[in-house]
């Protein structure tokens, strides 16, 4: 057990910052918002009973989170932003043919992504008319024939794109890239290139593995969580269950966070009688460090040196060491080097660039030292940082000198995103296959896949504003607008591409940001029933720690004309490919047992038994190496890795004429999804238009709170890029950092902008100016805002 320590006893001490507003995360207004939502809505009723069904053994999985569910759930197994993800998708407003008659793409695109998604399921395939700028309703053969002919007709097939977003199940994205292979591109861009790519590229340098060495398990077993630029209250609300039990045991939450989120700071859990009657809920951060943008990889590296150092002492003086040397000589390499790098630290850069006092990364590195067992977690605030990698791997460094890997209540946890984006990578989605993988495919469907890799994110946008790209397919996703650069991307790709074709469920800007020919293809959702030749089907996804589980639909599908993501997929294959080919796609998509059978037979170790095992309660955990401390890395062992100049993290100093901005997400949102425009977490209600300010700042700038203004990207390549009509919020939030929300900041974001090793788009640590708009721009924009 952890040991009492100054910090958890005085209950909450919060570095660098003043309290944050009374209410708690989670409590009464969390369970309101699920009512509001499922009534706006209209789905008060089914939405209740379907609710039971979720995160079931025989029902649905949540269309939101990748957080694991318990084997045995509750009775009600959700949270509230899981709840509104179902009622988004299970609203009854349609948008039918006739919606499309009234409104042109060119009218669609001056509407708020909000507008266009609130206004229902998409029912019929629809196809684009150049002639009167509308989409028209076309029968499903007469697209596949018309998708299939273009892509016959394309010369080079290396200038098509076949995007994935993480929703997609892994039959699914197993049967999409296996029709891009057998079409013969690598081209695979997938929402994780900007999201957890890092985690991907970076952990298995370090420990061998790409994926979490966690269970929901360890988090019951474990004394202390790190959590590291991850807004759990939002992104991963069920997670705040596991930290709240932990709190409850005398364990500690310690977060490094530049803003303090409300939900990590106290919370009320919904589903504790005990808490929902205190008004201020449970403390869950016994230290919250608020972090300068990017001064993770300082704050990580002075906790380290605080505890080798502390090491250092106690084997000068005999004492027990504190650093786990028997793990450390057993199972891994490069501690001595790395030990000298925090030794040599200097006290004055690591307060520099984290931002962060030495009582603060002492009183954190004391926590660590004191719990027997640590979990460390992080999101997008450190993968999505332009020296990511090194942010991922000093986590790891910290957990390896205690040992704290492959022991029960222990590990390193990425907090994945998409609810099935790790499953969709394990079945292949990946711009830089494996020859093993490859070979066995080929071997499985008697194919000759291509071996040159091809494209991620980054380099698809590029391709598009290079002219390198014909056509675009995306599987589920919102690619135009999650993507960086995106008026840049945008124009090109309105005036230069051939064909896009998007396969979703509601409709959203990729729609209107379209190639001469362009098709919506709608699909059925998550919660629906899927029923192909007469049989109700079940898909599986891949949790973020590995748990394989299936998930059925409920209830009656938006439209009787949707087809699945895998019979879609299939339609288009058959259309496009040869027909002597050896894949009978038919066959295959009327029966998604047939689909797994072969995803085995490509990986028959891990997904071994795959139909069989489905069908337990609870799924099956595939295997992860480094959980059993067998190091699947160069070197055998695992490493301890740093970059050489660490401390040149890009970041400014609160002087510096521009800032770093987070673009993240709020509350009432999923992605490029706009549930509401409130944040009730951050107390913004009504807008999304704000920008997140320390008071020091707007006066040093000469602002005021309301002001309106424009942020303009400071990049090296001379393209200007700008965005504009935001209002001044001052905000606790560090010198030199500011926040605002994502998409509405996307143009602001260079491709180049991005983590080196792994190219995800560096979306929280964004250069810019900020600049008070003047009273033309502030009148063009208020009545834009007006006929908005
Ligand atoms: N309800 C809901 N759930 C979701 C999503 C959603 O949009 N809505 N999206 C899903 C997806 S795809 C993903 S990837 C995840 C995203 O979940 P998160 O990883 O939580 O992503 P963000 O909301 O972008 O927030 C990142 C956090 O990092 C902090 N941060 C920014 N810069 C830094 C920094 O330099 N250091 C540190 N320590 N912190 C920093 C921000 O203040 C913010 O709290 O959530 C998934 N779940
Ligand atoms: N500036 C900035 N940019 C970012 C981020 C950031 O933090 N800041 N975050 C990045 C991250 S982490 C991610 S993961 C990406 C997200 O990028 P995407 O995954 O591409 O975007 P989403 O907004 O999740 O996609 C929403 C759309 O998915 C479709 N959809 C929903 N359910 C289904 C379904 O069951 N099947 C199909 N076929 N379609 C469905 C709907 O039409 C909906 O409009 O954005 C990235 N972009
Ligand atoms: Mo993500």
């Amino acid at each position: 057990m952890v040991k009492k320590h100054t910090a958890h006893q005085s209950n909450a001490q919060v570095y660098g910052s003043q309290d944050a507003g009374t209410s708690p995360g989670g409590g009464w207004l969390a369970l309101k918002a699920v009512e509001e939502h499922m009534f706006r809505q209209q789905v008060p009723f089914t939405g209740n009973r379907l609710m039971l069904a979720m995160n079931k053994h025989t029902g649905f999985k949540c269309p939101s989170c990748a957080w694991p569910d318990p084997v045995r759930p509750a009775m009600a197994e959700f949270c509230e932003n899981g709840a509104k993800a179902v009622a988004w998708e299970t609203t009854r407003k349609r948008v039918r043919p006739e919606f499309f008659e009234r409104h042109t793409v060119t009218e669609l695109s001056s509407w708020s992504d909000h507008e266009l998604e609130s206004q229902g399921r998409l029912t019929h395939p629809m196809r684009y008319n150049a002639d009167t700028d509308k989409y028209e309703a076309v029968d499903w053969e007469t697209a596949f024939r018309e998708i299939g002919e273009s892509l016959k007709s394309q010369e080079d097939p290396w200038r098509v794109q076949l995007y994935t977003s993480g929703h997609a199940p892994n039959e699914s994205a197993f049967m999409f890239q296996l029709f891009g292979r057998m079409y013969g591109i690598n081209n695979f861009p997938d929402c994780s290139n900007m999201c957890h790519e890092t985690t991907t590229v970076s952990l298995p340098e370090s420990l061998g593995v790409g994926k979490a060495t966690t269970t929901l398990d360890d988090f019951d077993h474990t004394d202390a969580v790190f959590i590291f630029g991850q807004n759990t209250g939002t992104n991963s609300p069920r997670m705040m269950g596991n930290l709240h039990e932990l709190v409850g045991r005398g364990g500690a939450v310690v977060t490094f966070n530049p803003l303090r989120e409300k939900a990590l700071v106290r919370f009320a859990n919904p589903q504790s009688p005990m808490d929902m009657l205190k008004p201020s809920g449970t403390t869950i951060s016994s230290q919250y460090h608020q972090v300068r943008i990017g001064g993770d990889i300082a704050a990580i590296q002075g906790m380290c040196k605080v505890i080798i150092e502390a090491d250092d002492r106690a084997q000068a003086r005999g004492e027990k060491r504190v650093l786990d040397h028997e793990f450390i000589e057993a199972h891994t390499h490069g501690l001595e080097v790395f030990a000298d790098h925090c030794r040599a630290l200097d006290w004055e850069r690591i307060k520099r660039h984290s931002g962060l006092t030495r009582e603060a990364i002492e009183a954190a590195a004391e926590v660590y030292m004191t719990a027997e067992r640590v979990i460390c977690c992080w999101g997008m605030g450190i993968t999505q940082q332009t020296h990511g990698g090194d942010g991922v791997q000093q986590i790891v460094n910290l957990l390896l000198l205690r040992g704290n890997i492959g022991r029960r209540g222990t590990g390193a946890c990425p907090v994945r995103g998409h609810s099935n984006v790790q499953g969709d990578r394990t079945v292949g989605i990946y711009q830089k296959p494996t020859e093993a993988f490859l070979s066995q495919l080929d071997k499985v469907f008697d194919i000759e896949s291509p071996r040159r890799h091809g494209d991620d994110v980054a380099a698809c946008c590029e391709s598009i504003l290079a002219g390198g790209v014909d056509t675009f397919i995306g599987l589920g996703g919102n690619f135009f607008r999650a993507i960086p650069d995106i008026d840049r991307v945008a124009e090109k790709t309105l005036n230069t591409l051939k064909m896009t074709v998007q396969i979703s469920t509601k409709l959203n800007r990729s729609h209107l940001i379209h190639g001469k020919k362009a098709f919506i293809l709608p699909c059925l959702a998550r919660t629906e029933k899927d029923i192909q030749a007469g049989i109700l089907q079940t898909v599986t996804l891949e949790d973020g720690m590995s748990n394989v589980n299936g998930s059925t639909g409920q209830i009656d599908p938006a439209s009787p004309y949707l087809k699945s993501e895998v019979a879609i997929i299939a339609g288009m294959a058959r259309a496009t490919l040869p027909p002597h080919t050896k894949v009978d796609w038919e066959w295959l998509s009327e029966d998604y047992a047939r689909i797994r059978d072969r995803i085995e037979a490509v990986f028959p170790d891990m997904f071994k038994n795959y139909n069989d095992r489905v069908g337990e309660p609870g799924g099956f955990h595939l295997y992860n190496a480094a959980r059993e401390r067998v190091w699947e890395t160069d070197s055998g062992r695992a490493n301890f890795l740093f970059p050489g100049d660490t401390l040149d993290t890009g970041m400014t100093s609160p002087k510096a004429d521009y800032f770093q901005l987070i673009t993240t997400r709020g509350h009432d949102q999923f992605n490029t999804t706009v549930y509401s425009l409130d944040d009730r977490y951050r107390d913004v209600y009504g807008t999304r238009m704000v920008v997140m300010m320390n008071p020091a700042d707007i006066e040093r700038l000469g602002l005021e709170e309301g002001n309106l203004i424009e942020f303009r990207a400071v990049a090296e390549d001379g393209i200007e890029r700008h965005v504009s009509g935001f209002r001044i919020m001052p905000y606790d939030v560090p010198q030199g950092c500011a926040a605002a929300y994502y998409p509405e900041t996307n143009g602001l974001i260079p491709i180049a902008n991005r983590d080196e090793r792994s190219h995800t788009i560096a979306a929280k640590s964004v250069p810019v100016t900020i600049h008070l708009m003047d009273t033309e721009q502030v009148q063009q924009q208020t009545g834009m805002l007006a006929t908005a």
